[in-house]
């Protein structure tokens, strides 16, 4: 079952078996040395706090509310019946999951059990579920049911007999009240959690290498086929640990999990993780939506909240009208892209809390603006790194140092930033830097204060209002529609969204494709819904240029330019 040995670190690098490359070992000693790498498990962090805190409320998920040595309870049982169902130490399990309880109890199981959670998105389909079963040899897969109209149980019997290594489904009913739903389908490989409720406790705790894999996270992808991001329990348990200190997490705090929670932002930065390794309660959003959320917000006395720039823009409308009691929230996380610095400055006053600003990214590095900023700081940059080990260079197009003070590429190295993807070592020669710096895509500056603004990105990538679109990704659908004989994806600038995005198609001759047609295309392909372009352009021929050949991002600059607008934070084309 475990694929994942650790090879003596005397050998001068942490790297496991070829899966994914380590950390060299004499950072790793500095790491550990400093204190980062602590050695403590989520397993066991779970285990004390259900000890130090057991009737106090970990999560509330609707009318549900589980104390700590409920949530801890319940993990020992999926445990063990997960342990009986033949997953183990170093498999990985694909989890997909909503904003509900049991993705805390799955987790923290698969955690116990040195099992590796591959955490995809509710709202990603078919071809990127098939990828992450197919890139993680994942022997199980965790579903909800129905969720937001979508049967994942379908999608799951479709994909059982084309994954060998896939063995096991395990279906959430997170839309039956009370629990964990019963509807297990009979198809081969089904379970329902609702049997493991009956099954016996563990033995002991198997034991948990820290350095070893904790979770597989998703990269957002820019080049190719997305890949996984391999995270330790030392990496990202420091990473959640830092981030709790520089949010003064304590008992107290009441987080409302808003955004996607299998989302680096809301799982770990610091999100719930930071909030139950700080004893405070969790409280659970079903949907986004002004509507939903603030409500909860006062029902909840909801302390913090992490939201994505055009989320925060609805919060602001919605708290202008005056309708819910926001007294409660004390600080607003805002990240996942660029906040307009006049959405900024009106945070504080129309919400009647403090801002903070996070920019982070799955494979690592997470910078926050701290609470004793001054307000300009908190509303005009995105922060420093969360840890004084945290290495930033910004480079030329050359990897030359740019003058301090100068827009460059940022490049990032550090205890919680990954030295290659899962499985991807190819890749990892162009994504990674040769001492080891992971190439982040983004273009920043950095203040003499040290904090980093960021001005913009290089990277093929929409980010649009914090989800982000791999235009490759989305351009090699669209030209395997038969109309299609070239494509280009953009972004083009968005008052809410920041950025939305307009495939340019130039269709065979003859063919006469309408927008509706290649939208659907892209949907029907099994594409998350938000990949399905906003717009879809239909032009005899793309721009030619004296210089002949344009590479693809020219092109595209030149398209964003065309249909009249200026592409939306994209760096100069190279
Ligand atoms: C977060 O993680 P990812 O992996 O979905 O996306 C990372 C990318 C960054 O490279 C950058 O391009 C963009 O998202 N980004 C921001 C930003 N925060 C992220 N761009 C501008 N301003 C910001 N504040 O998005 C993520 C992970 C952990 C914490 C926060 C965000």
């Amino acid at each position: 079952m475990t694929s994942e040995t650790a090879v003596p670190t005397t050998t001068g690098t942490t790297t496991r078996t070829g899966d994914w490359p380590g950390w060299p070992v004499e950072f790793a000693e500095r790491y550990r040395a400093a204190g980062h790498w602590s050695g403590e498990t989520f397993g066991g962090l779970l285990r004390e706090r259900a000890r130090r805190f057991a009737g106090r409320t970990a999560v509330v998920c609707g009318e549900r509310r589980w104390t700590y040595a409920d949530l801890d309870a319940r993990v020992d049982r999926l445990a063990a019946g997960l342990a009986g169902r033949g997953v183990g130490r170093g498999d990985r399990v694909v989890v997909q999951l909503p904003n509900v309880a049991e993705f805390l109890q799955v987790l923290f199981a698969l955690f116990r059990l040195g099992a590796v959670p591959v955490l995809a998105l509710p709202a990603h389909r078919r071809v990127e579920i098939g990828r992450f079963l197919e890139q993680s040899g994942a022997v199980a897969y965790v579903v909800p049911g129905v969720h937001g109209g979508f049967d994942h149980r379908e999608l799951a019997r479709e994909l059982l007999p084309q994954h060998p290594d896939l063995r096991l489904v395990v279906v959430v009913g997170a839309d039956v009240p009370g629990g964990f739903g019963a509807d297990a389908p009979g198809a081969g490989g089904f379970a329902a959690l609702a049997d493991l409720e009956t099954d016996p406790l563990p033995g002991p705790d198997p034991d948990v290498d820290p350095g070893d894999l904790a979770l597989l996270q998703l990269s957002g992808g820019s080049t190719g086929v997305p890949k996984l991001i391999p995270r330790t329990t030392d990496d990202y348990l420091y990473s959640v640990r830092a981030g709790a200190g520089v949010c003064a997490l304590d008992p107290a705090t009441v987080y409302l999990a808003v955004l996607p929670v299998a989302h680096n932002f809301p799982l770990s930065s610091p999100g719930v993780l930071g909030v139950l390794h700080a004893g405070g309660t969790v409280v659970m959003c079903p949907h986004p939506a002004p509507d939903v959320a603030l409500p909860l917000v006062a029902r909840e006395r909801v302390t913090l909240a992490a939201l994505v720039p055009p989320l925060a823009q609805l919060w602001l409308q919605a708290a202008a009208r005056g309708a819910h009691d926001l007294t409660s929230l004390r600080l607003l996380q805002v990240g996942g892209a660029r906040l307009a610095d006049e959405v900024a400055r009106r945070v504080g006053s129309v919400l009647g809390c403090e801002l903070q600003q996070v920019f982070g990214m799955a494979e690592g590095m997470v910078a926050y603006t701290r609470l004793d900023d001054p307000e300009e700081v908190r509303t005009s940059t995105q922060g420093r790194p969360v840890s004084p080990d945290d290495e930033v260079r910004l480079v030329d197009d050359d990897d030359v140092d740019v003058p301090e003070g100068a827009t460059g590429h940022l490049l990032v190295r550090g205890p919680y930033t990954i030295r290659g993807y899962y499985r991807a070592a190819e890749h990892d020669r162009t994504a990674f830097t040769a001492d080891g710096y992971y190439r982040t895509g983004d273009l920043v500056r950095r203040r003499a204060d040290g904090n980093l603004v960021v001005e913009g990105r290089a990277k093929d990538q929409v980010n649009r209002g914090g989800e982000k679109i791999p235009v490759d990704e989305v351009e090699a659908v669209l030209l395997a529609h038969p109309a299609v004989l070239d494509v280009a994806v953009v972004g083009l600038p968005d008052p809410h969204l920041g950025e939305r995005t307009c495939a340019v198609v130039v269709p065979v001759a003859g063919a006469a494709p309408t927008p509706a047609q290649l939208r659907g295309h892209v949907r029907a392909h099994g594409l998350a819904a938000y990949k399905v372009p906003d717009r879809v352009e239909v032009v005899p021929a793309f721009p030619h240029t004296a210089v002949g050949k344009v590479s693809r991002r020219r092109l595209r600059t030149l398209l964003a330019e065309q249909l009249g607008e200026k592409p939306a934070a994209v760096g100069p084309a190279t």
